[in-house]
């Protein structure tokens, strides 16, 4: 097949029978690996890198002959009758979910060597990402099976990883005993890279270390489509009634707050996809939502990624390109790439695909006669790429939330993120936090507590509202409902004050709280830390800052009832 496919320079170099047979052993296991992860085999990767690579080299768009318009979708507004029936609606759908979790990239942008689902979500209680994921999963299914009067259903949580965040990302589950979930309801899928391309005839290229190694690169989160179908475990969700499969990325803190609403935005719409998204400031680095119409009448709705939405618009009309409108923001809403799809015809669908997903292919080449690469280049997939080879009657929408409920990922550095133009959001690590905080204390604002504005601080060059460190473990607080409920109207939270609430019934009355309650009291709650400063941990040093922690008051309630705390 290699032969076949014009890669007989793989054993040019090759020694005659009887010299290295072990190493040419691993080569052909290594073969046999590449051919079985790809959809169609090694044979239709390098078929499909021939083609993309002479398009490339054509200068092919691949928008050509699409026009982008402003998409229309469901735009939420937190906290209004609307949100909270949906919210109800979703927690009741969320017993007929399974969520997949995306984790197999390594935050080469963020600078950070380990897992990203590792990183603590924010440093107040110091729980990291994977936990709150899982103890979201496990409040929403707490609530749901409440809602329906039974106890059985466990939601099912596949976590895609890869060569880079496997062996970590066991380790963090089974040290902390999966957070709380059951391990049979874990599923782990690893992706595996794909062959590197040396040059424009798609010659697969070898590894400079090791000559009977071909050399690999990550193929992109689009392999999470064709692993859950070769996995078999689509088939087995549909065989136990699950009905909605809901994917998400590693380090979105926010996220949760806005799955029980978005799920029921797909139940009650019957949405097959529904992609959820914040308003996108202009040039922003995440995807615009847009649909797009082809000179032959076809139209989708479909992420067009940062990069290449900007030269779209120019080369259609629109000088300005990828510019705010009057409302401040870009029309075209931002991608958060959080997908709910509707098993059944998600089954369907993958059935005639296997999981492939549409490639791209983004070589840098050494001139502009587009014959040579400065380095070796590899297809690449996107998971939100889904719907591009869905038929016009499959129902794709989308649902827009404000970017301070649902949206605040840890990707950048400190330096770049330092370097992010004034009024766009920086997406580090010292962002993520604070918009933890935010999005809490606005949260409990709205459920009628009277909590302090915020002071504005820069942290490793980034200025940012601090809010009072507002924190609650998912059980407390999975609704607005919830939160309403829980908090009475006659409470006050100060900026300079700590809140951490765990557990689900905590009532809030009362409450005048200048300090910390559970967690720490300090004046100068956060210590500058710079993120050169090598003797400080690397998850400080992304954030810029460090909690100082003085006196706490810490209360374990160990028997149910009514518990006064006085001053
Ligand atoms: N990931 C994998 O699991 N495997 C891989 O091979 C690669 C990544 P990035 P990206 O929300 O801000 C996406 O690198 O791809 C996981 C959208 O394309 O953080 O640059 C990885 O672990 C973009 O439209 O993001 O941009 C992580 O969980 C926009 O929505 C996830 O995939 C942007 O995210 C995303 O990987 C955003």
């Amino acid at each position: 097949m290699l032969l076949n496919e014009g890669q007989g320079h793989l054993f040019e170099h090759w020694p005659e029978p009887g010299v290295d047979d072990d190493k040419k052993k691993n080569f052909f296991d290594q073969v046999c690996r590449l051919n079985s992860s790809y959809p169609g085999g090694l044979a239709a990767y390098i078929q499909n890198a021939k083609k993309l690579l002479a398009d490339s080299k054509a200068g092919q768009n691949p928008y050509d002959g699409f026009t982008p318009s402003i998409p229309s979708g469901e735009v939420l507004t937190f906290g209004d009758d609307n949100f909270v029936s949906l919210e109800a609606a979703g927690v009741k759908e969320a017993r007929n979910a399974a969520f997949v979790l995306v984790a197999g990239g390594l935050g080469e942008r963020l600078g950070y060597k380990g897992i990203k689902v590792a990183l603590p979500r924010e440093t107040t209680t110091g729980k990291c990402f994977l936990q709150h994921y899982i103890e979201s999963i496990l409040a929403l299914q707490e609530a749901s099976c409440k809602m329906e009067g039974e106890c059985h259903t466990k939601i099912p949580f596949a976590i895609m990883t890869s060569d880079d965040t496997n062996a970590l990302t066991i380790k963090l589950l089974e040290s902390n005993s999966y957070f709380g979930m059951e391990p049979s309801q874990v599923k782990i899928l690893k992706q595996e890279k794909v062959a590197c391309l040396a040059d424009n005839d798609a010659r697969l290229a070898l590894d400079p270390n090791d000559k009977y190694k071909i050399q690999t690169k990550p193929h992109g989160h689009g392999d999470v489509h064709s692993l859950l179908y070769s996995s078999g475990l689509l088939e087995q969700w549909k065989n136990t009634g699950r009905r909605w499969v809901l994917f998400f990325q590693d380090t979105n803190g926010l996220l949760f707050n806005a799955i029980p609403s978005a799920l029921g935005v797909s139940a009650t719409k019957g949405y097959n996809v529904n992609s959820l998204a914040v308003p996108r400031k202009a040039k922003e680095a995440i995807g615009g939502i847009t649909k797009l119409t082809h000179v032959d009448g076809r139209t989708m709705v479909i992420n067009v990624e940062y990069n290449q939405l900007d030269p779209l618009l120019r080369a259609t009309g629109h000088p300005d390109g990828d510019a705010n409108c009057e409302t401040g923001y870009s029309p075209y809403p931002g991608n958060i790439n959080q997908l709910i799809l509707e098993l059944g015809p998600y089954i369907e669908e993958l059935k005639k695909t296997h999981g492939a997903i549409s490639e791209f292919v983004n070589p840098k080449y050494t001139d502009s006669t587009k014959t040579a690469f400065k380095s070796s280049t590899r297809l690449e997939c996107m998971m939100q790429d889904y719907p591009k080879t869905l038929p016009p009657t499959a129902k794709v929408g989308f649902t827009v939330m404000d970017a301070w409920l649902a949206y605040a990922p840890v990707k950048n550095n400190p330096e770049d993120a330092a370097k992010v133009p004034k009024g766009n959001p920086f997406h580090s690590a010292t962002s993520g936090e604070m918009a933890i905080y935010r999005a809490n204390s606005l949260i409990l604002r709205k459920a009628g507590a009277q909590i302090s504005d915020p002071v504005v601080s820069t942290f490793n060059g980034q200025e940012v509202e601090v809010w009072p460190r507002v924190t609650w473990s998912p059980r407390w607080g999975l609704t607005f409902k919830d939160v309403k409920q829980k908090v009475h109207g006659n409470s006050s939270v100060s900026q300079r004050s700590v809140l951490v609430i765990n557990g689900r019934n905590v009532v809030i009355d009362g409450l005048s709280l200048d300090g910390a309650l559970i967690v720490n009291s300090v004046d100068e709650a956060e210590q500058h830390v710079d993120h050169r400063d090598t003797s400080e941990k690397e998850e400080t040093r992304i954030r810029g800052f460090k909690f100082e922690k003085v006196e706490q008051l810490e209360v374990n309630y160990t028997e149910p009832g009514k518990h006064c705390l006085s001053p």
